[in-house]
């Protein structure tokens, strides 16, 4: 393990402490343990790569000045805010969307058990954030920016989810009305703000520089984020479970998934026909086909000419920016997601 990543999994601990330590509430040994081992199941688990990307930008934009033990602490107790966050929307996603495993175990309601005290525990997660930011940012010059950047940015993945969620009403009145405009509007909102832009705009808030005036670096990393979610509908549908953790459900969820919005662009008429009488059956014969339909129309390849063509017009608009040290955060980002296959 990295040093960086043993020093981020040791501020979980800390972290994870004060919180089934909180004050405002009596805990019993039991609501103790419950809360333990529903951060354990739910927090630490993934790639990690949103909550690391806030120590590595915050020490990108210092420029190479060694940072003290308190801004260390507090980079990675802001990354994991955001890997907080990212828990609260997976846990309730999981549900919605009828998954059945999560970073290769079963989602957190398919546990005996636990069920739809999930839905309780998503809430929990979310409200473990202002905590942290209490207990470690009170006293910051910042405390407030901090707060209004993680309200804005889960105000805006909550309605993404929601259009996510809703449109396939619209899909399965019509499938044809699904586009690249709608696909688009989801993803920046549920998938953008939260993973790419969230994290750079949490180092730069405690760097101590005016978010609003980076517009220019939130488009690229809302553009990155597209990309990203591009490849996890390209994943749900062709990556390895046991690589990638989870088992796709778009294809049964009726999902305005970037797959779908591509093959009803290149289907014939009767591959639209087959595409409609297939897509959003919960059935394995007809997920079958639509994935063999897939097959045909060569999405694999036309996901590869996207990847490459995404990649060269980030790394353009990325080499346009003025800082050299704007330019190292998001070069960095970028190589994290690069072809990846998890
Ligand atoms: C998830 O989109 C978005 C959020 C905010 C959790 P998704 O359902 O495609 O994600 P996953 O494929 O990980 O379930
Ligand atoms: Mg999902
Ligand atoms: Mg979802
Ligand atoms: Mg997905």
């Amino acid at each position: 393990m990295s040093n960086l990543r043993a020093k981020f999994m040791e501020v979980y601990s800390v972290l994870k402490s004060e919180l089934i330590n909180d004050p405002a509430f009596e805990f019993t040994d039991v609501s103790r343990q419950w809360i333990e081992r529903m951060l354990d199941y739910n927090v630490p688990g993934g790639k990690l790569n949103r909550g690391l990307s806030v120590v590595d930008s915050f020490k990108l934009l210092k420029e190479g000045r060694e940072l003290t033990d308190e801004e260390v602490f507090q980079s990675c107790a802001l990354g994991w805010c955001i890997e907080w966050l990212q828990a609260y929307f997976l846990v309730l996603d999981d549900i919605m969307d009828g998954s059945h495993t999560r970073r290769g175990q079963p989602c957190w309601f398919r546990q005996p058990k636990i069920g739809m005290i999930a839905a309780n525990d998503g809430i929990i997660l979310r409200n473990h954030i202002p905590r942290i930011l209490k207990n470690h940012f009170r006293v910051m010059p910042y405390y407030v920016d901090l707060l209004d950047l993680f309200n804005e940015v889960e105000f805006q993945t909550a309605h993404g989810q929601m259009i996510d969620l809703i449109t396939t009403h619209e899909g399965e009145k019509d499938l044809s009305k699904y586009s690249l405009e709608i696909h688009r509007r989801i993803v920046q909102y549920k998938t953008a703000y939260y993973s790419f832009y969230l994290p750079v705009a949490c180092a730069l808030v405690m760097a101590g520089k005016n978010v609003e005036s980076h517009a220019d670096v939130k488009n690229i990393l809302i553009e990155m984020g597209t990309y990203f979610q591009v490849q996890d509908d390209y994943l749900d549908c062709f990556g390895d479970p046991e690589v990638i953790g989870k088992v796709g459900t778009d294809i049964q969820d009726f999902k305005c998934s970037w797959m779908v919005v591509k093959a009803l662009e290149l289907s014939n008429e009767e591959q639209k026909k087959l595409l409609h009488e297939n897509y959003g059956k919960d059935d394995q014969e007809c997920i079958a086909k639509v994935k063999e339909l897939y097959n045909v129309l060569d999405l694999q390849g036309v996901f590869t000419e996207y990847e490459s063509s995404s990649y060269d017009k980030l790394t353009k608009s990325i080499e346009a920016h003025p800082s050299k040290a704007v330019q190292a955060v998001l070069k960095s980002f970028l190589a994290k997601i690069y072809k990846r296959q998890k």
